[in-house]
């Protein structure tokens, strides 16, 4: 994933959007460093008497919450009013996710989310999407979903872990496939034809998910809605 940006650029988006979690909110809790931020903040925030619920999108989300002090429930139980997430890449308000291999529970807890917050830094945002999109794949399917996706144009490579001698596997016991399609001139198209193919569990394209970015700066916070 693109790790670019500044530590405080990062806090300062996550702790923005924390700002906007209201008393009785079911808050959706993003993956990654700068969802980490609001999920302290949130946190912060119960410890001052703030009476909110939390849906993890990830074991390192729910870890991070129930270090935080966060009352936890599962998405099958509740319907989560605000999810603040992260993102690999951000053009206008659709978004390339899953290089924390969460995309699966992320794009379920996020689209479920009655108001959807991207949490992100300025070297997350581009003009047209062309970040390596993530698909989480059955094992069984991961050559015939790769063919696939050279068939239509991408380069799949499976993802390994960095520090372990193996793939990745995700919370879901699944694969992921890092698929480079340079430029993404429709994305919305893109997204249908990797939805559509049989072993692909979810793929990392968020298209028209977002209501509003908040990009954050050593400087202050910008918000695109
Ligand atoms: C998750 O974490 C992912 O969907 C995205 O890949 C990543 C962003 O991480 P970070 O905020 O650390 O850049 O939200």
């Amino acid at each position: 994933m693109k790790q670019g940006g500044s530590d405080a650029a990062k806090r300062a988006a996550g702790e923005a959007a924390a700002e906007t979690v209201e008393d009785g909110d079911v808050v959706g809790l993003g993956t990654g460093s700068t969802a980490a931020h609001a999920i302290r903040a949130v946190g912060r925030q119960v410890d001052a008497g703030l009476d909110v619920v939390g849906v993890p999108t990830s074991f390192q989300s729910r870890e991070l919450a129930r270090e935080a002090g966060i009352p936890l429930a599962d998405l099958d139980a509740v319907r989560v009013d605000l999810a603040i997430d992260g993102a690999d890449e951000v053009a206008g308000g659709d978004l390339v996710k899953g290089g924390g291999a969460a995309h699966a529970r992320e794009k379920i807890v996020d689209a479920s989310a009655d108001r959807f917050l991207v949490v992100a830094d300025p070297t997350k945002e581009a003009e047209t999407l062309s970040y390596p999109v993530p698909l989480e794949v059955l094992p069984a399917a991961r050559t015939t979903v790769a063919d696939s996706v050279r068939e239509l144009g991408g380069d799949p490579d499976l993802r390994r872990a960095e520090r372990k001698d193996g793939p990745v596997v995700t919370d879901n016991g699944n694969l992921v496939l890092d698929c480079a399609f340079g430029e993404i001139a429709d994305p919305e198209a893109l997204a249908t034809s990797l939805s559509a193919l049989p072993g692909v569990v979810e793929h990392g394209l968020f298209v028209g998910v977002a209501d509003a970015v908040y990009v954050g700066s050593e400087d202050g916070v910008t918000v695109r809605d």
